[in-house]
């Protein structure tokens, strides 16, 4: 069978005006989980829903090798890392990551969190007004350095926290704010491959347990230590995804303030739900747009055909948003997540894929967990009012962020 094509020599523009829309717009035209078009250059094809996300983390069928595009690896990821890995490598890699994420480990970031939250209400309570989204990266760039072993002196909190989030802030991007994030990129890692210098040198004794010293002394499969330029890319996939968090922390403070009633049952502090209501932030609110990989070998599904190194792109939002599985999927209902049953594939805001075999992200679980603690703290533990301003998000900036950046005032301890 063909698969549908939308035409036009490049749809890059569509994309860039359609945004998190552009894949589940033409779900929605061609009345098919599966197109093909062009798209920066190249012929690729957009799939998504549940059995579309089973399919594409199929190891056998996919790759990651030469999926993202060069200006990404610039930009976000940096180059050569955990991301563009495949089979006994990324294996190994990805168990670096994991190693790190024990229950000592996550229990030591919740309480980082905490504090650093406690910190920062001191200093904003002497404030008229903040820009939580602000405040929010700063604290998870504190945190994230702070548990993760890496020195931050007070003086570069600014600076750090302005180019991990440039990073961040580039991956959608073409022109100034794309470049923005190559020149972040190039200077967090100058910054990160002179701490690991130091930590191989003997200048730095970061805890055993730490980021910074797995990554410092990792070997990869052949017995080698990492380059120190590889090291410093892959200590910086840890904290960036750290700094990412404050986004959806914002999220959520804009569901707070646009969803009481859900709010309300939030501040009952019941664990269940808070946890019901972070799911609910990943799965409502845009990120991630979609996933790459390749075709490793030809093959055929519901009988359409997969050409071997050909791009396949994953709708990460569009399979969040599914009519079908989600029911109104556009109203925030925290509890609908009652009744979720688990499935890797029809809920993936950081990729999908059984944890234990194919899930990529490292980072999920520290992401709802400081999440619940964050969220916790802006409804329980704080007061604040926001003054008129405007929320408003839009579908098409990638990533995307409330106009207002989320202003707050009058704040107290609750
Ligand atoms: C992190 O790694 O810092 C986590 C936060 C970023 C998540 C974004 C995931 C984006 C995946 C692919 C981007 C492709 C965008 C291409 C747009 C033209």
């Amino acid at each position: 069978m063909a698969i549908p094509y939308e035409k036009g020599l490049d749809n890059t523009l569509a994309l860039l005006k359609e945004g998190y829309q552009y894949i589940p717009n033409r779900r929605r035209r061609f009345h098919s989980d599966i197109f093909q078009t062009r798209l920066l250059g190249q012929h690729v094809i957009c799939i998504g829903g549940e059995e579309a996300a089973e399919l594409f983390y199929d190891n056998e069928k996919f790759q990651r090798k030469g999926a993202a595009p060069r200006r990404i690896q610039q930009s976000l990821f940096g180059k050569n890392g955990v991301q563009t890995m495949d089979g006994a490598m990324h294996k190994h890699r990805k168990a670096l990551f994991m190693g790190l994420m024990t229950r000592d480990r996550i229990q030591d970031l919740i309480a980082i969190t905490k504090h650093q939250w406690e910190f920062s209400l001191e200093e904003w309570m002497q404030k008229d007004t903040i820009r939580l989204f602000d405040e929010a990266r700063k604290i998870m760039c504190r945190v994230a350095c702070n548990w993760a072993g890496v020195p931050l002196w007070a003086n570069e909190l600014k600076l750090r926290t302005a180019d991990l989030s440039a990073m961040i802030d580039a991956f959608g991007a073409v022109g100034p704010r794309h470049w923005k994030g190559r020149v972040a990129r190039n200077r967090t890692e100058r910054w990160i491959r002179k701490i690991i210098k130091q930590v191989r040198s003997g200048v730095l004794h970061p805890a055993e347990d730490t980021a910074l010293y797995a990554m410092a002394w990792h070997r990869n499969l052949n017995g080698k230590r990492m380059s120190t330029q590889m090291a410093a890319v892959e200590l910086i996939n840890i904290l960036r995804p750290i700094v990412a968090i404050a986004r959806y922390v914002t999220f959520g403070a804009v569901a707070i303030h646009e969803f009481p009633e859900s709010a309300g049952k939030l501040q009952s502090g019941d664990d269940l739900y808070s946890q019901y209501f972070v799911q609910e932030i990943r799965r409502y609110y845009p990120f991630g747009p979609f996933l790459g990989a390749r075709v490793r070998n030809n093959f055929s599904w519901q009988g359409y055909f997969f050409q071997k190194g050909k791009l396949v792109l994953l709708d990460i939002y569009g399979t969040n948003h599914d009519p079908e599985r989600w029911g109104d999927p556009s109203v925030f209902r925290p509890d609908r997540f009652k009744e979720w049953e688990g499935s890797p594939f029809d809920f993936i805001p950081q990729g999908g894929g059984d944890y234990h075999i194919g899930h990529r992200c490292a980072g999920e679980w520290i992401t709802v967990e400081v999440m619940k603690v964050s969220l916790d703290f802006l409804a329980n533990q704080m007061a604040y009012n926001m003054p008129k301003q405007n929320l408003n998000l839009s579908l098409v900036r990638m990533p995307p962020i409330p106009k207002s950046r989320v202003i707050i005032e009058n704040i107290s301890k609750k």
